[in-house]
């Protein structure tokens, strides 16, 4: 193909497309065709398209991928645009958030170490450092396995670029590298350039609204201060002590999309129990003397703490004591005390302090005295499946209750070898029976022990089955189970299990203790804690607001029932939602500076920005050149004027300044469609939904959004990595803009991933500028074209077939399917067309079908390639005006009988066909009897075709 140079093919056609597509946009740009503006007076159904799309972030470039969401929106609006619609495409650009800053700082650092421009220690040295590290361990282990280690180790090192080096790779030089130490030098170089490559692309944009976010744009800031002000003043932000996945390096909290790894994980709440040390402590513990030492267990189970009979420590467990209060010290892992730390609960806050290292060695045999426990001391044992990362690895026994529990008691009991093993001395464990505490009609008063002898479970190892005895009683002890003993005696585990919680918190014998559910590492490196943050939250989820919410979703089109589902999964499970941040770039919150307003909760409402984002910052994305309105004249009153119907402000604006921006608003909104990727339908689509309900009127609520899957490369997942990735200026120096479009558009419609393919991209060069050519041919030969009337039987037929392309592609334009809409509107309109010619044969096509066909042909492919369609318009057909704008063409209503009868003739020919080369042919072999396959010189030339003029039998009788 012509841009495969490995093919050693010449890019001409491929070149002749990308001069076709730079003529094309100089005279779109030259008369301004994407600048909308509004009609006078409402505008009435269908006279006005606005869409738009979720700003990208602005920390690199463009990659296929945003092309590929975008592209749908850009198809859907240039197909309104083609029809006639008023439509309004705008476009900006994110900077609100952590990783720009996260980059820049990085990048400083990378300076200070190694010099500017740095000098990196050489990759070899790196790897090699990481292997010799880990080369002990895996020589020690298994000596084979070195090989694999190393390949590991050093594509951990390869992931772990310097941010330097990335800055090379968009083609920086070492002096412009360095500027970007400063954040906001990130936000005047990516966006421009996003700008270009968009422009390149063709995209039917309204550049004059385009704008920046963060406070670099003090319009764009105001307007976030408003809605943030507003929504206070609504009750819909409220400051809360929460336990929340945070970030120690970075010093706050670590949103999903701060997360490196661990997307969507919770803090998980438990309670420690505090298991006292009953003195004299043992030699190791000296540094403890004078305290009170608390083994601390993690239990999800409070409610079954009567029923204890001992304490699990891992033997190999690394633990320490450390110093909770001024007098309490808490033994148990490292990693939860640093939880412990982040939530109020270490004598420095935020430090945890170790008064001494310990073995769970050291601790088996620890004499305890616990909370709610009918046994007035038990010991602390050993258990080999305690997690290192889950809890505190300090574990209650509830034999009565944990599977877990029963069998290591029982594995202690049954074998003194075991005992032998760890020092266990009989008296530590054969006194201590099960003790019944909670009857489960299913399982009686001894759950555990009833399902592990049920399931015979013969050790504490037999992972499977305990996990499956666990499954079995857990959630059944908690929904049928009743309690036995104990100040709750008789009420059921559901209710008795949170008084309980209270009670042991309220004495003080027990305290919360939250940790992340699953490992979660920061963006910047490092591995998240839970902490007990102060912070500002938006009241999503809370029940009136959801309510309305949950009607604007009804009156909305989702195009698809799966994003519906998913909307109404989000409305189902969505909460409080923390809104500010100590660092990185964005809008400080009004009322209290010190933090920032996070990248998900200032890009809400920011559709409605667009309405009037020309007239308050003068096309500038920056909004520092300022026309007729100082930002500080954007007051909450002018703003509730323009967006919420609010009274006329007192302002220095002029009244006609001030009512223009309030009719282009209500002209606009609401917008019809906004297009994104699946994946933000879960925060920030219903961000959106959300805000809109509580901000504006109903009438203004949004009409559609429309999702789609992640874009593949060619079948395989795009990845910087593995380098089957492209950005948009690649992709389009490589196939040119409407190659690319053709691709994404054949790319797919669906939630599923969709797959771009370079040979796609490829056969659409070929396609496209084998067209022109061929209506060059055409044109320049009309004079041999028939004329006259179009009454032939392969004339009709092909009209046909124009009509049905024409009803068609607008059926799936309508829709937004695009793929459909290019095999209707492109595929079968040229195998029509290629069939036309066929039947004509000798006696020619007809000439004004040809010219409606070319016509047809040109608009219904526009919004997808429309720098090759205003060529063909404009300079091949030589019509007025723009093919963007063209109009939808006109078509009669299709004829199926006809097309079925095509069909019908059509089969028959080929079928004929091949029956007259087999009988030319002849099998080589002639069967016994058969006639000999005739000779070159009696070649057949006529075909006998008998046509019944009755139907017969049961056919005719139906
Ligand atoms: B449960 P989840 Cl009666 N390693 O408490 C292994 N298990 C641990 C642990 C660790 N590091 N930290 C805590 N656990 C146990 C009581 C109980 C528990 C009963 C019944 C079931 C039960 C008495 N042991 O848990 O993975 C603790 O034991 C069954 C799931 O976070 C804690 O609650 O769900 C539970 O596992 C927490 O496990």
């Amino acid at each position: 193909m012509s841009s495969n140079p490995d093919g050693g093919k010449s890019f001409a056609r491929r070149d002749l497309l990308l001069k076709i597509q730079s003529e094309a946009q100089k005279s779109w740009e030259d008369n301004k065709v994407f600048e909308a503006d509004p009609g006078n007076s409402r505008p009435g159904p269908g006279e006005k398209f606005f869409g738009n799309f979720p700003y990208p972030y602005m920390n690199g470039l463009l990659h296929l991928g945003h092309a590929f969401s975008l592209s749908k929106l850009e198809f859907g609006a240039a197909y309104q645009r083609l029809r006639g619609s008023n439509v309004l495409l705008p476009f900006a650009f994110h900077c609100t958030g952590m990783p720009i800053k996260a980059s820049a700082d990085k990048l400083a650092r990378e300076i200070q170490q190694y010099g500017n421009p740095p000098v990196f220690p050489a990759i070899e040295d790196v790897i090699s450092e990481v292997v010799d590290n880990q080369a002990d361990q895996a020589v020690a282990v298994a000596p084979d396995k070195f090989k694999s280690k190393k390949s590991k180790a050093a594509s951990k090192a390869g992931v772990q670029k310097f941010q330097w080096e990335i800055m090379k790779g968009f083609g920086l030089s070492d002096e412009d590298i360095a500027k970007f130490q400063d954040p906001y030098h990130w936000l005047t170089y990516f966006p421009p350039l996003a700008k270009e490559d968009l422009k390149a692309f063709g995209l039917g944009c309204d550049w004059r609204r385009s704008f920046i976010t963060t406070d670099m744009n003090p319009f764009y800031d105001a307007f976030v201060r408003w809605q943030m002000r507003k929504l206070k003043k609504m009750g819909k932000v409220v400051k809360d002590m929460r336990y929340t996945i945070y970030s120690p390096l970075d010093g706050q909290p670590c949103a999903d999309h701060d997360r490196a790894t661990g997307e969507g994980v919770l803090p998980q709440e438990y309670v420690l129990i505090k298991m006292e040390v009953v003195p004299p402590f043992p030699p190791k513990f000296k540094a403890l003397e004078g305290r009170k030492v608390y083994l601390a267990a993690a239990t999800l189970r409070p409610e079954t703490m009567y029923g204890q009979t001992n304490c699990w420590v891992l033997p190999d467990g690394k633990y320490g004591a450390f110093e909770i209060t001024d007098t309490d010290v808490f033994i148990l892992t490292s990693r939860s005390a640093l939880n412990l730390a982040y939530q109020n609960q270490s004598r420095i806050p935020e430090k945890p302090t170790c008064l001494a290292e310990l073995s769970g060695t050291d601790l088996i045999g620890l004499s305890l005295k616990s909370p709610l426990a009918f046994n007035e001391v038990i010991y602390a044992l050993p258990m080999m499946t305690i997690l290192t990362d889950k809890g505190t690895g300090i574990v209650t026994s509830v034999p009565s209750d944990s599977p877990d529990d029963f069998m290591a008691l029982q594995n202690l009991i049954t074998k003194p070898a075991l005992r032998a093993k760890f020092g266990v001395k009989d008296e530590w464990v054969l006194p201590f029976k099960v003790i019944p505490i909670i009857n489960i009609p299913e399982f009686g008063d001894k759950s555990a022990e009833k399902v592990c002898v049920d399931l015979k479970i013969k050790s504490q190892n037999d992972k499977e089955k305990l996990a499956e005895a666990k499954r079995m009683t857990y959630l059944k002890g908690f929904t049928d189970g009743t309690m036995i003993v104990g100040e709750f005696n008789g009420r059921k585990v559901q209710e008795a299990k949170p008084l309980i919680k209270n009670k042991l918190l309220e004495e003080g014998t027990a305290i919360l203790y939250s940790e992340p559910e699953k490992k979660v590492m920061s963006r910047s490196g490092d591995e998240c804690v839970v902490a007990l943050t102060d912070q500002w939250y938006i009241t999503y989820g809370e029940a009136e607001w959801k309510q309305k919410a949950e009607r604007c979703l009804e009156n909305m089109n989702t195009f698809s029932a799966e994003t519906r589902n998913g909307f109404e999964h989000t409305l189902g499970w969505l909460n409080q939602w923390a809104c500010s941040r100590s660092f990185g770039l964005g809008t400080r919150i009004p009322w209290d500076e010190q933090f920032l307003v996070e990248s998900l909760s200032d890009s809400t409402l920011y559709m409605a920005y667009y309405t009037i984002a020309h007239h308050l910052q003068n096309g500038n994305m920056y909004g520092n050149e300022v026309a007729s309105i100082r930002p500080e004249e954007m007051t909450d009153d002018v703003w509730d004027y323009v967006f919420c119907n609010g009274p006329t402000p007192k302002s220095d604006i002029p009244p006609a300044l001030l009512s223009k921006m309030k009719q282009e608003f209500e002209y606009w909104y609401p917008f019809d469609i906004r297009v994104s990727g699946k994946d933000l339908v879960q925060n920030h689509l219903t961000f959106c939904i959300y805000n809109h309900t509580a901000l504006l009127p109903e009438h203004h609520w949004p009409r559609g959004f429309r999702c789609n899957g992640h874009l593949m490369l060619n079948s395989e997942k795009m990845s910087k990595s593995t380098g089957n990735f492209r950005t948009l200026r690649q992709a389009i120096e490589e196939f040119s803009s409407d190659a690319t479009r053709f691709a994404l558009a054949d790319a797919g419609d669906g939630m599923d991933d969709a797959n771009f393919v370079f040979e796609t991209a490829n056969a659409a060069i070929l396609r496209l500028t084998k067209e022109i050519a061929w209506m060059e041919e055409v044109i320049a030969a009309e004079s041999s074209l028939r004329v006259g009337p179009s009454c032939s039987y392969a004339d009709r037929v092909f009209a046909n077939e124009m009509n049905i392309a024409v009803k068609e592609t607008e059926k799936s334009y309508d829709a937004f399917m695009f793929r459909d809409a290019l095999k209707s509107g492109f595929y079968d309109l040229q195998l029509a067309r290629d069939e036309y010619r066929l039947s004509c044969g000798a006696t020619g096509m007809n000439r004004d079908l040809l010219w409606q066909f070319m016509e047809v042909q040109t608009r219904l492919i526009t919004p997808i390639c429309p720098h090759y369609a205003e060529h063909v318009w404009q300079k091949i057909l030589k019509k007025e005006g723009f093919a963007i704008k063209a109009g939808w063409p006109i078509a009669e209503t299709p004829d199926p009988t006809l097309r079925i009868a095509n069909k019908y003739l059509q089969d028959s020919i080929i079928l004929m066909r091949k029956l007259l080369q087999k009988q030319e042919s002849g099998s080589k072999k002639p069967k016994k009897g058969a006639a000999p396959p005739p000779s070159e010189g009696n070649k057949m030339s006529i075909g006998l075709i008998y046509v019944n003029e009755h139907y017969y039998g049961w056919k005719e009788r139906a």
